[in-house]
């Protein structure tokens, strides 16, 4: 039986060839991997590169490779927030970072396109949020750095492909975070863990919702998990139910906005103080500076109040929007 080799397999293939380091070759070799038609002519084939990526693999670990791959998951947290997206090759994720923050990243049609983490900033009303594009989740590979950066942020955006079964992704995912003794929680409470684990906040999207009978494979997925997770479709090439992510986005960050002002002006609503929610009035005091909290002698609050400017003390929970005037 014939190979039949795609054009995509043979360019995998050239470009193996001209690879000059190991992580290259196995770039190339995934590709390859991926691309190859999967039927009888091809077995033994399949069967060689499988061995050659062992071989990679195992050349790859033998090396002192502290450093390189680490340092890249060293990312400097800006705005109000980190959030990361976590996907099987090909979900979209770099096309989503490329159309929500001011950042690009490269998208392409074959898997493996994202190789290092890229930093965007999203804005949304009026906060910046950092989001950072990664490279895709595979069972058997986990790289130096990851883990101990995805224990760190805020939160996950995990996007899995609609036209792809994306139960079975989204079981892959769950599979790899668990690996990394990391609790995914969607809705309800974080519940407390056993040492050694870390918890974090998950929103499930969705995506490429624009292409034929996605958005029935959405529905059966939606039913699976809407109990445990906040969960949207979303197109990110065709900008479908972007705004709507957005707001899901800060929804899941469990954060609040408050407004500080001085006596007799008005304050400034382009200016938030982001605390945690469930965050009293003295935490706004500490926000500012560690000392205000000590001399902090009562506030003035608009919104949670019984009625606006009502005086509070330090232990007054603080609702998102109110407006705060520290008095010392
Ligand atoms: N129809 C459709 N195609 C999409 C959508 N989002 C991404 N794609 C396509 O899916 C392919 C993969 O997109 P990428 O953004 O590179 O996916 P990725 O998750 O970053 O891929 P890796 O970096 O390999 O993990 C590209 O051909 C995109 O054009 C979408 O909403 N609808
Ligand atoms: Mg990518």
């Amino acid at each position: 039986m014939p190979a039949n080799l795609t054009p995509q397999y043979l360019e995998a293939e050239l470009k193996f060839k001209q690879a000059k380091t190991t992580p290259e070759k196995i770039k190339a070799l995934e590709v390859m991997m991926a691309v190859i038609p999967k039927h009888k002519g091809t077995e033994r084939l399949r069967g060689q590169l499988k061995s050659r990526m062992a071989k990679l693999k195992e050349e790859l670990q033998k090396r002192p490779t502290v450093g390189r791959a680490e340092q890249a998951y060293n990312i400097k947290r800006e705005g109000a927030a980190q959030v990361v997206l976590l996907g099987l090759p090909n979900s979209g994720k770099s096309s989503l970072l490329s159309q929500i923050t001011n950042a690009s990243s490269e998208v392409g049609d074959y898997p493996f396109t994202t190789q290092k983490p890229i930093p965007g900033m999203m804005k949304f009303e009026n906060l910046q949020i950092q989001l950072v594009d990664t490279p895709p989740i595979q069972l058997d590979h986990i790289e130096p750095g990851f883990p101990n950066f995805i224990r760190n942020v805020d939160a996950l955006l995990l996007l899995v492909d609609l036209t792809e079964d994306p139960a079975f992704q989204m079981e892959i995912i769950l599979k790899v975070l668990n690996d990394m003794k990391i609790k995914v929680v969607g809705k309800g409470v974080i519940p407390s863990l056993e040492l050694g684990w870390a918890s974090l906040r998950a929103l499930l999207v969705g995506n490429k919702c624009d292409v034929k009978n996605a958005m029935g494979a959405y529905q059966r997925f939606e039913n699976y998990f809407k109990e445990t997770f906040p969960i949207l479709p979303i197109s990110a090439k065709e900008i479908m139910n972007l705004d709507e992510l957005k707001k899901e986005i800060y929804q899941i960050l469990d954060i609040i906005r408050v407004y500080t002002k001085i006596p007799g002006k008005e304050p400034d609503l382009t200016e938030p103080v982001i605390l945690k929610k469930g965050s009293a009035v003295g935490d706004v005091a500490l926000s500012i500076h560690k000392d205000f909290v000590a001399k902090l002698r009562y506030a003035k609050i608009w919104g949670s109040g019984k009625f606006d400017g009502q005086m509070v003390k330090r232990d007054f929970l603080i609702n998102e929007g109110d407006v705060i005037e520290l008095h010392i």
